[in-house]
């Protein structure tokens, strides 16, 4: 039983339910924030205590919903607004972005 007493007398503490483990909450990120620990309401399960709310995928290079993938709700391919990268306004639909110079276009120095 998951409930802080080594009740098979092995040694180990509620062994097998990875209470202390890092988890992730019921949230829609993958952020294992929380930590495993006995549920005080049924003795045979765990639950996952102290997870940081919800982190929402926001475009800035980095992973922060934790699911594996970097800003992937944003399509630089085709988003004018991001294109190539965050932030990034496309000159014009089918273009590059506005801060790389196109072939040709750089000025004599
Ligand atoms: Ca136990
Ligand atoms: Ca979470
Ligand atoms: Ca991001
Ligand atoms: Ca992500």
């Amino acid at each position: 039983m998951c409930d802080g007493v080594d009740n098979n007398c092995n040694g180990d503490v509620d062994e097998g339910y990875h209470v202390g483990e890092a988890c992730d909450g019921p949230d829609r990120d993958s952020c294992a924030r929380g930590m495993i620990q006995c549920d005080p309401a049924n003795s045979l399960l765990t639950q996952c205590v102290g997870d940081a709310p919800e982190t929402l995928e926001v475009c800035n290079g980095r992973d922060d919903n934790c699911d594996g993938r970097i800003d992937e709700n944003w399509d630089f391919n085709n988003d004018v607004a991001n294109c190539g990268g965050c932030n990034i306004v496309c000159s014009n639909p089918h273009g590059t972005a506005t801060s790389s110079s196109a072939p040709g276009s750089a000025r004599p120095s």
